[in-house]
């Protein structure tokens, strides 16, 4: 770090950040523009920024920019600070673990973060059984876990994942993804054994969840057989794919298949769990008890952390030196982590997360009412999105409509509100405000996209 930047960083932490928005300059300001010209010489294109204002700090659920812009924050990083941004209780764990010591190597010599860290996750993923834990550095790393653990496990060779899902950008995750672009173009070739089959997408298949489980399973019997399915991974609430909520009774049906025949249930929770949905994990408002819970983002609101947490024989299959990584379960990191766990019970979070599910319920059904682009509303908690389709077309064909999102989150950021898209189509607006966000400011961000819809 040279000086300038040091001095920078204390400057901006020394002013407290007032919970509102505030537009000061153009987006992105001039500050902005300088940093953005410094850094395409020195950073690839292929690592993308979707709003390129530079943030100099964030509390809340506010994000300020270098020139003195301050952004409403419905990303959280995607689905990251969970807890709200630079919440003091988790800041200050990370600091007295920075005082003590930043490293040793758990399978080296062990620290009592990363033992908490797995007794938590015990304690609060889905399922009354002995659970073990390995903590790892990133929401892909964990996927590539579970799914080395189950092939141990099992003995069998092949992995399953869903149609709009996202597991990561690893050569294996990058095989498990629905979407080719922009994550696996041109960077094959890939892992095999990895099968795509059909998913529950209400909106789109009508399905309900017994008839979309057969639909699934179906392809999973005719195209890899049970006997060399190794893994099922599942989104309880698929993320990057656009929020798809599964039909009633689909996740308890592909459930109670794979238990049936040997094969390990893996939720990817990386995006949904943590509190953000309402619940711990989002597995739990479908009534699903996975095998093994993947966590990442949120589990230490911001530090780069991730776990697999599940069933202690299938965990224990893997042998004495067969899991772990430089960096897993970093003490800092899992400090933090301890600190979010008892801020999600002691700030009653998993309320707040419904208080925000209402909010929003409501803001985008009156926006649904004005605005017939709106096709379909879906999610959980403060993890909720909208699907835009070409006008007229939401009782029929429901043409994506990516125009409308693309423009509708430009509007939002140049007035001050980060908003995030996703979708197999480009065509949905999600919400993912942390779980510290007040009424008022979801209210003043519902209001400036109302004026984004009236602009279209
Ligand atoms: N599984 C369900 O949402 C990460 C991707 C950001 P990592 N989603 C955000 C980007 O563009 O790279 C994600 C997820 C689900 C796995 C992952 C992967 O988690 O921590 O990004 O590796």
């Amino acid at each position: 770090m040279t000086d300038a930047l040091l001095e920078t960083l204390s400057a901006s932490s020394a002013q407290p950040i007032e919970p509102r928005r505030e537009v000061v300059t153009a987006i992105p300001g001039p500050k902005s523009q300088a940093l953005h010209e410094r850094r395409v010489k020195v950073v690839p294109p292929g690592v993308h920024s979707v709003l390129p204002v530079y943030i100099e700090a964030a509390n809340g659920a506010v994000l300020r920019d270098v020139d003195g812009n301050q952004f409403i924050d419905l990303g959280a990083g995607i689905g990251v600070t969970t807890v709200g941004h630079t919440r003091e209780a988790v800041v200050d764990a990370a600091k007295a673990q920075l005082d003590s010591f930043l490293h040793t190597l758990f399978t080296i010599t062990p620290y009592e973060s990363y033992v908490r860290v797995a007794e938590l996750l015990a304690q609060h993923t889905p399922g009354d059984f002995e659970k073990h834990t390995v903590l790892v550095n990133s929401g892909a790393e964990a996927v590539e876990n579970g799914v080395k653990i189950a092939r141990k496990y099992t003995g069998r060779r092949a992995v399953a994942v869903l149609e709009h899902a996202y597991h990561g950008r690893t050569n294996l995750t990058m095989a498990m993804n629905y979407k080719a672009a922009p994550y696996a173009t041109g960077f094959g070739p890939f892992a095999g054994d990895v099968f795509h089959a059909p998913s529950s997408y209400p909106y789109r298949d009508g399905l309900s969840g017994e008839e979309a489980a057969a639909r699934t399973i179906a392809y999973l019997e005719k195209r890899i057989g049970a006997s060399d399915l190794a893994a099922l991974v599942v989104e309880p609430i698929q993320g990057e794919g656009g929020f798809q909520t599964p039909a009633e009774g689909y996740l308890p049906a592909l459930q109670e298949w794979t238990t049936r025949n040997g094969v390990v249930l893996i939720a990817d929770e990386i995006q949904s769990g943590m509190g953000r949905t309402g619940r711990w994990f989002a597995s739990e408002h479908f009534g699903l008890v996975p095998d093994l819970v993947l966590s990442a983002k949120g589990i230490a609101a911001g530090l780069p952390l991730a776990g697999v947490t599940g069933r202690a024989e299938i965990m224990d299959a893997a042998q004495p030196g067969g899991l772990g990584g430089t960096f897993g379960g970093n003490p800092v990191a899992a400090a933090a982590s301890v600190a979010v766990f008892e801020l999600i019970e002691r700030d009653g979070l998993l309320a707040e997360a419904a208080r925000i599910e209402k909010t929003l319920t409501r803001g985008l059904t009156a926006l649904q009412e004005r605005f017939d682009i709106i096709g379909d509303i879906r999610g959980r908690g403060a993890m909720m999105a909208i699907e835009l389709v070409q006008p007229g077309t939401a009782q029929t064909t429901k043409a994506p409509n990516q125009e409308a999102v693309n423009a509708l989150a430009a509007h939002a950021a140049q007035n001050g509100v980060l908003v995030l898209t996703a979708g197999t189509w480009g065509n949905v607006l999600r919400f993912l405000p942390s779980l510290a966000i007040s009424d008022e400011l979801l209210e003043d961000a519902l209001g400036v996209l109302a004026d984004g819809f009236a602009a279209l």
